[in-house]
C-alpha cells in the first residue's frame, strides 16, 4: 500500500472530467486501496482519484465514527430524491478553507463496488453530502464553485500565497 499525494486548488488537473471504469481489475482495486489508506490517513471522510490525479471515476467514502465503514464507489452516479441541507464543507483539495454549502438531503445512489458488483443505496445527512461532494470531484467540481465568486477568489489568493512560500522554503 502506498499514500498518494493530494492536488491542491487552483490546480488546473482537478479540473479533469474522469472517465468511467472500464473493467474493476487489480490495478483499480490497487487504486482503491491506496486511495483508503490515504484517506484515513489524511485524515478524510472521502477521497475522489481525481484529487490524486488518477482521472477515473473511483471514489472512496468512509463517514462512520470508527472509520470501519469503508465505501468503495466506481462509476457513481446518483439523482435526487429530495430536500436540502447546509453544511460546513471542506476539502483536502482546499485545505483549511470551510464553508456553507447546500445540497440535496436524499440521493438515490448507483454504483459498482471493489468487486465489480453494481449496486443501489439511499444515501442521507453526511453520506449524501459526501457522494454529492466526491463525484463533483470527479467532474472537475469543488465545493468552491458552489459559494460566492468573492469567497473563491479569496481562497485562491491564500492558497497560491501559501503554496508559493513552501516552494522557496524548498529551494
Ligand atoms: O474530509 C472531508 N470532509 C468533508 C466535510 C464536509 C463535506 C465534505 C467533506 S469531504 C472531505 C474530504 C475530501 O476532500 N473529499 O473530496
Ligand atoms: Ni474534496
Amino acid at each position: 500500500m502506498a499514500l498518494l499525494d493530494i492536488l491542491e486548488f487552483p490546480d488546473p488537473r482537478l479540473r479533469t472530467k474522469a472517465k468511467d471504469v472500464k473493467e474493476v481489475n487489480n490495478s483499480i482495486r490497487k487504486l482503491v486501496d491506496n486511495m483508503l489508506e490515504t484517506m484515513y490517513e489524511a485524515p478524510g471522510i472521502g477521497l475522489a482519484a481525481t484529487q490524486v490525479n488518477v482521472h477515473q471515476r473511483v471514489v472512496v467514502i468512509d463517514v462512520s465514527e470508527e472509520k470501519d465503514q469503508p465505501l468503495v464507489l466506481i462509476n457513481p452516479t446518483y439523482q435526487i430524491i429530495g430536500g436540502e441541507q447546509e453544511y460546513d464543507e471542506g476539502c483536502l483539495s482546499v485545505p483549511g478553507y470551510y464553508e456553507t454549502v447546500i445540497r440535496a438531503e436524499k440521493i438515490q445512489l448507483n454504483a459498482i463496488d471493489r468487486d465489480g458488483n453494481a449496486f443501489e443505496m439511499q444515501c442521507d445527512e453526511l453520506l449524501a453530502i459526501c457522494v454529492q461532494h466526491e463525484i463533483d470531484h470527479l467532474n472537475g467540481v469543488l465545493f468552491v464553485d458552489h459559494i460566492s465568486k468573492l469567497k473563491r477568489e479569496r481562497i485562491k489568493a491564500k492558497l497560491v500565497k501559501a503554496h508559493k512560500a513552501e516552494l522557496k522554503k524548498h529551494r
